[in-house]
């Protein structure tokens, strides 16, 4: 048996750091580093059995072509060579006769290693397709930070184990960032109180001390009505305000008199008197920490909002203090030069770009010119986890749509493939990666050979750069050879030097901080911007989320399931055994609609429909009814929760709008 280290390549803000045993070319077990400053030995029960997706008898192993309708899932195998030869023909022939940007590439974070998440920017932008603008997660919430905080090193999470209250503000950490709970524990152990403010009563709400259960999308208003409390009942940082903070004295005169308790209250649903206790906790606080996770970013003023609750701490000065701050997303990632494999000189002047959120929308319109005739996805499922399922599908049934789909397994999405082509797990691939949650990187190097004839993204994109004539000895490097730039970059990323002989030993490295960053404020001023002139409005204020047009009865919160990570790990039996699509409604909902525990009913919209099993339970408010898990089609009846989601944008940076739902509710006698 050898035991060979990696980190863990999903989604995830924890970015653990991983034992991997392995006995011949076979992994057997997987176990959390205990050396790893975040993991200290502990992994999800996703990862704690890795072996189990990475061994699973459903891996694609060969490449397939089509041999049935599109979506039905059936594939007969072919040679890479032949796989490689069909997709550049048909690219050749679309370009010829619509351009290049009739070919659409689809990406998200399947694997977050810095090399496989990036492999194919370069070649498409070489290629000259159409340019996809990944904004599926929550560029919203870092758009709201950066418009206070400009460049800010957001606080690292070990400084919440020394905070005297922490806030889980709209982040599932017990399934989302459950490493962080060895932080929040340790402050507790000292006295730290700990607030939870959620859409409903998740787990975390129930490990907290407080909970304070809020309307979607109403958080800014909130974040204003603790400012206007903490102004009335002095307790500001005045001192910090003066040497570090603009735009203060302007917000206080002009904006927060409108947030008094009742009207926030009224705006919110959460109760004057819980909105009065929160302030004063955090106003009485010496060191509050706010941990923010995306949910709030998820909304039509999700921007916004993000921006407001970054301005908390700013009035209290938290930053001051040792314990204090607000973690949104570390900067991990830029340790590392991503230019390095991105090449953005690469992408041609003018070329068009496509949200990839509007996907549905691209693939059926037929007015645009040139339309998409080829989509390539690879590290994603949007027939499952893109908003406008419906569309989605509609798109990918197209006839005249070439699509190729490189995955791991048959997703709801690899069923619409022309060609599927097999993709290695992070176990059987090279990559290096940094974490969103906290400041370590790490190298992976494969730990077993990849299984059946699969390969990485960076092999898949040489091979495709080399079928269509890119003659660029850049695509001629290995994994190993970007490895080494990368640890190379950090001598000029990141702020202060790097273990680089550690780095490159596949050990986690701890990013070193600056003694003050906390207190380095990198904005144009070099003050927290709460007024910030470069942007409207230059003061925030609160906006309505999308849904105050919409007629539907209920908000639809739709949220993580421990279980799964977006839509990977659906592969695994034993984690999604026993689910079924539920939705969890307030029994006094139920009673007005004649409906029980157990009922079949269906969520409609203009979106679309889906069905579920009723649950009643208390722990959502009434008005508000919650699924959680974003499941493969296959293990539905009718579709997920994204038959019911919108492709509407955030207020800035086009980000996804996946909580802004409303829907009606109605039962079912037979399926839908
Ligand atoms: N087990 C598991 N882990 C995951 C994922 C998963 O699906 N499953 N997904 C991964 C990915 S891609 C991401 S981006 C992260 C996201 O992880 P998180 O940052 O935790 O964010 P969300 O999943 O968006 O939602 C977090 C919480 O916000 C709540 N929420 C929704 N709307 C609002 C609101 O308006 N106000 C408030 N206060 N709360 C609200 C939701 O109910 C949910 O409990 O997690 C990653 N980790
Ligand atoms: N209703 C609803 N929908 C949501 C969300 C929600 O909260 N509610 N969350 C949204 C969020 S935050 C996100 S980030 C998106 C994520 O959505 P996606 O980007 O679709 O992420 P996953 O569903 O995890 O799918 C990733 C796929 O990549 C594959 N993969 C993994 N590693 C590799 C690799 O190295 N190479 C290749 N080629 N493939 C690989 C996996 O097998 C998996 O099928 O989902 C969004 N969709
Ligand atoms: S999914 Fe998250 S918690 Fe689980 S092992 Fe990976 S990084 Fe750690
Ligand atoms: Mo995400």
């Amino acid at each position: 048996m050898e035991i060979k280290k990696s980190a863990c390549p999903y989604d995830c803000p924890d970015c653990c750091g991983l034992l991997v045993y392995t006995e011949d070319d076979k992994v057997v077990q997987v176990k959390g580093d205990p050396s790893h400053s975040y993991t200290r030995g502990t992994l999800c029960p996703k990862m704690a059995h890795y072996e189990r997706t990475v061994h699973a008898p459903e891996r694609l192993t060969t490449p397939l072509k089509r041999i049935g309708p599109k979506g039905s899932g059936r594939f007969a195998p072919i040679s890479w060579e032949a796989a490689i030869a069909a997709i550049a023909d048909q690219w050749k022939t679309i370009i010829r006769q619509y351009g290049a940007e009739a070919i659409l590439p689809y990406s998200y974070a399947g694997t977050m290693g810095t090399i496989q998440y990036s492999a194919g920017h370069s070649f498409f932008y070489q290629l000259g397709a159409t340019s996809l603008d990944r904004t599926i997660c929550a560029p919203a919430k870092a758009r709201g930070y950066r418009d206070v905080m400009g460049g800010t090193l957001p606080t690292a999470p070990q400084e919440a184990g020394n905070s005297d209250l922490i806030l889980l503000w709209s982040i599932s950490m017990l399934a989302t960032d459950i490493h962080f709970r060895h932080d929040v524990d340790l402050a507790r152990q000292n006295g730290a109180q700990v607030w939870c403010i959620d859409t409903y009563e998740t787990p975390t709400a129930r490990y907290a001390d407080h909970f304070t259960s809020i309307k979607p999308g109403t958080d800014g208003a909130l974040a204003l009505g603790i400012m206007h409390i903490l102004n009335r009942d002095d307790h500001i940082d005045k001192t910090f305000i003066q040497q570090y903070v603009m735009g203060w004295e302007e917000l206080r005169d002009t904006v927060l008199p409108r947030y008094t308790p009742a009207n926030v209250a009224a705006i919110t649903e959460v109760p004057a008197d819980k909105i009065e206790a929160l302030a004063k906790a955090f106003g009485r606080a010496r060191a509050p920490f706010i941990r923010l996770g995306s949910g709030q970013s998820r909304y039509g003023n999700g921007a916004m909002t993000s921006r407001l609750i970054t301005c908390l701490p700013a009035i209290v000065g938290a930053y001051a203090h040792v314990g204090g701050g607000l973690l949104t997303s570390a900067s991990g990632s830029h340790a590392f030069d991503k230019n390095i494999i991105r090449r953005p000189e690469k992408e041609k002047a003018g070329v068009r770009h496509i949200n990839m959120i509007k996907l549905g929308q691209v693939l059926t319109d037929e007015t645009l010119a040139p339309p998409i005739k080829s989509l390539y996805v690879y590290s994603s499922n949007p027939a499952c986890t893109a908003p406008e399922q419906a569309l989605v599908a509609q798109g990918l049934s197209r006839d005249d749509l070439f699509t190729v789909v490189h995955e791991r397994f048959m997703t709801d999405t690899a069923r619409y493939a022309d060609i599927i082509l097999p993709a290695t797990t992070s176990l059987e691939h090279d990559d290096i990666y940094y974490s969103y949650g906290h400041y370590t990187v790490q190298r992976g190097n494969a730990a077993i050979l990849p299984i059946g004839q699969s390969k990485s993204n960076w092999q898949v994109f040489s091979l495709l750069a080399k079928a269509m004539n890119i003659d660029d000895e850049f695509f001629q490097q290995s994994e190993t050879n970007l490895i080494e730039k990368f640890i190379a970059s950090t001598d000029t990323a990141w702020p202060l030097p790097v273990d680089k002989a550690k780095l490159a030993s596949g050990e986690t490295v701890d990013l070193p901080l600056p003694e003050n960053y906390k207190l380095d404020f990198k904005t144009p001023s070099g003050k927290i911007e709460i007024k910030n002139s470069a942007i409207e409005p230059a003061l925030p204020d609160y906006r309505p989320p999308h849904y105050a047009n919409d007629t539907e009865t209920f908000l639809l919160i739709n949220s993580p399931d421990p279980r799964i990570l977006d839509s990977s790990f659906n592969e695994r039996p034993e984690l999604t055994r026993g689910h079924i699509m539920e939705l969890m409604m307030h029994p006094d909902d139920a009673n007005r609609l004649g409906l029980c525990e157990g009922d079949i009913v269906a969520a409609s919209n203009t979106q679309g429909r889906a069905q579920f099993t009723l649950t009643l339970s208390t722990r959502t408010q009434p008005g508000r009814v919650v699924s959680e898990g974003v499941w493969w089609n296959t293990l539905t009846t009718t579709g997920n929760t994204n038959q019911l989601t919108h492709a509407r944008t955030t207020d800035k940076d086009a980000g996804s709008t996946f909580y802004d739902v409303k829907v009606n509710i109605t039962k079912l006698t037979g399926q839908i």
